[in-house]
């Protein structure tokens, strides 16, 4: 396993749709497997492949309690086949705007279809925490942001610091 490095904004790799991945090989666990260390390493409960670079359909997730046994969840080409009327309000983060945080509405249930890591078809229904992860999950996987989701105002802001900041570390 290796611990890839996250890519922050405003990188434009962020923006770009991935592409579905055809088959489930070793290659693809292997991925999900580095996904998952960077993951718990940065740390964070979720992880988009885009986040490291590779544009394919692919994120981990693990929303488990700090103190329970890891839950490490694999979901690979996946698809939201029916969200709830109901909405939730999250405060959400991503590993790719660090340190910044802001509320975010989105429906408070869906139902995802998606190959799990063995590559057999798998569709599970989520609430709370998991479903508004998994919703900005796909996002990324869709080049979209939580932040999308803000004001131009507070959006334009946050994108400024951070490439004031890129600019700064020769990064831009
Ligand atoms: O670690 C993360 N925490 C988080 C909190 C609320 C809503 C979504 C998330 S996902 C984020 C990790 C990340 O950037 N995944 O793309
Ligand atoms: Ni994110």
């Amino acid at each position: 396993m290796t611990k890839r490095s996250i890519i922050t904004i405003p990188d434009p790799v962020l923006r770009e749709v991935c592409a579905p991945i055809a088959t489930v090989d070793d290659d693809i666990r292997a991925l999900a497997d580095d996904m998952l260390e960077t993951m718990y390493d940065a740390p964070g409960i979720g992880l988009a492949a885009s986040q490291i670079g590779i544009l394919k359909r692919i994120f981990v997730l693990d929303v488990a309690k700090e103190d329970a046994p890891k839950e490490p969840m694999v979901f690979i080409n996946p698809e939201i086949v029916w969200s709830s009327e109901d909405l939730s309000v999250y405060q959400e983060g991503c590993l790719s705007i660090p340190d910044y945080f802001e509320d975010v509405e989105r429906p408070a249930e869906v139902a995802v279809k998606f190959l799990n890591r063995e590559g057999n078809a798998q569709e599970i229904r989520a609430d709370g925490l998991l479903a508004t992860c998994v919703q900005h999950e796909l996002d990324h996987l869709n080049g979209k942001l939580f932040i999308d989701y803000l004001s131009k105002l507070k959006r334009d802001r946050v994108v400024k610091k951070f490439t004031k900041q890129a600019k700064l570390a020769g990064k831009l």
